[in-house]
């Protein structure tokens, strides 16, 4: 059967645009943060969907959801999915999209009348972001075993909320123990964030593996005083040493050039005025390269920046680790699969790392676990205008389609 045709493009595009409507902000994104009101309108709306189309789902303790289609035989299914709540300036397609096409999927083959031999499940996870709560994949993560479920719990957000207290606030702490649905192969469709697939007119990324992940917060205290009569001798400021950080990260990874990439973007001031010296900053550094040596070299090198910088300045600096995760490899046989599925339906492909973090790459510690790439229309991706035209929606469900029913026969 050329399952190609089975895609409903309306159906796809029509879920994508119902989705995003909820949580949705002013140039056509969504604002959808892990376990607030509108991340639970969501969960809702995809929950409900699953049920239409007559999954089963199962809600387990830190709020992942899974949709369950039965197969001719029972035993592990082969796994779809992604994530739903997005970044405060997300865009519609970034997690969104590859859950929709994971239902698109079952729906599709519903309409063909199959039955595949193994179970097909369709997950989202809770909090992939990680932009309120931290770790970012943290549903994907304690659902593989790599952080317990009180850990989970017990994340905080910046008000101090907790976040199984918000899981039992929006009615997400399911019964089900974590890491209950063990898949025998885990696929995710994602949009690529970056601008890679699209510079080189390719429509298919066959994903080789995520680079490696640092996130790390440091607050300095320094002692506020008064912008005009404060000699920079006697002065003791926070802001100065967040500034210069924020400059040395950039410095630093221009130096180290190939994949290595930095981040500060979390930086808070207090008291915040313009005429008092900063006691107080608040800032965050995310470091990534798919070098695992590399990103620890560049962890030690803005560390040893950071306190030398707040002893000159004679300020106290703490540092706290808010996401660590090492370089993945995909595998190699799902890798090959995805390539030889997309060139099999006509269209451009090339193999590619992921930049961004993903549910894929915690999944990879259970079973063989692979992803597909569409491009994004300028690489934008956290920012409103993140698009992918709709062709390349549909293209990328298409191999999915291919990619799980293949693996749903063997
Ligand atoms: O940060 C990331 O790469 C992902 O969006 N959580
Ligand atoms: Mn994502
Ligand atoms: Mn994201």
């Amino acid at each position: 059967m050329t399952v190609k045709s089975c895609i409903d493009a309306a159906m796809l595009h029509a879920r994508l645009a119902a989705l995003a409507r909820i949580g949705a902000i002013e140039g056509g994104g969504c604002a959808r943060l892990a376990l607030t009101d509108e991340d639970k309108a969501g969960r809702d709306l995809v929950v409900g969907w699953m049920r239409e189309l007559g999954l089963e789902v199962t809600i387990d303790s830190i709020g992942n959801v899974f949709g369950l289609r039965r197969g001719k035989e029972a035993g592990p299914p082969v796994m779809t999915g992604s994530h739903i709540d997005t970044v405060r300036t997300g865009g519609r397609y970034d997690g969104n999209y590859g859950v929709l096409a994971g239902l698109e999927v079952c729906r599709a083959l519903d309409a063909g009348g199959i039955v595949t031999r193994h179970p097909l499940c369709v997950a989202f996870f809770t909090n992939e972001e990680g932009a309120r709560f931290q770790p970012d994949m943290m549903g994907s993560l304690v659902h593989a075993g790599g952080l317990t479920l009180q850990e989970g719990w017990a994340a905080t957000d910046t008000a101090g909320v907790r976040l199984g207290d918000e899981l039992v606030r929006i009615g997400y702490r399911g019964p089900a123990a974590p890491g209950t649905i063990r898949p025998r192969a885990y696929v995710e469709l994602h949009i690529e964030q970056g601008p890679v697939l699209e510079e080189a007119g390719v429509t298919i990324g066959v994903v080789t593996g995520v680079q490696g992940i640092s996130w790390h917060e440091f607050v300095v205290t320094g002692v506020s005083a008064h912008a005009g009569t404060t000699p920079m001798r006697l002065r003791h400021d926070a802001g100065y040493v967040a500034a210069a950080s924020a400059a040395f990260v950039r410095q630093l990874v221009d130096e180290m050039g190939g994949a290595q990439v930095g981040t500060v973007g979390v930086c808070e001031l207090r008291p915040n005025l313009i005429n008092v010296i900063a006691n107080h900053a608040r800032f965050s550094v995310d470091l990534r390269n798919t070098d695992e040596q590399l990103l620890q070299a560049a962890e030690r090198r803005v560390f040893a920046f950071i306190e030398e910088t707040a002893a000159a300045e004679g300020v106290a600096v703490s540092r706290r680790r808010l996401a660590r995760f090492e370089p993945v490899e995909f595998d190699p046989a799902i890798i090959d699969r995805v390539g030889r599925i997309a060139q099999a339906q006509g269209r451009s492909t090339m193999r590619l790392p992921s930049g961004a973090g993903h549910d894929a790459q915690m999944m990879a510690r259970l079973c063989p676990a692979g992803m597909i790439f569409v491009p994004s229309a300028k690489g934008l991706s956290h920012n409103v205008a993140e698009y992918t035209a709709p062709a390349d929606l549909e293209a990328g469900a298409a191999v999915l389609l291919d990619v799980l029913l293949e693996l749903a026969e063997e």
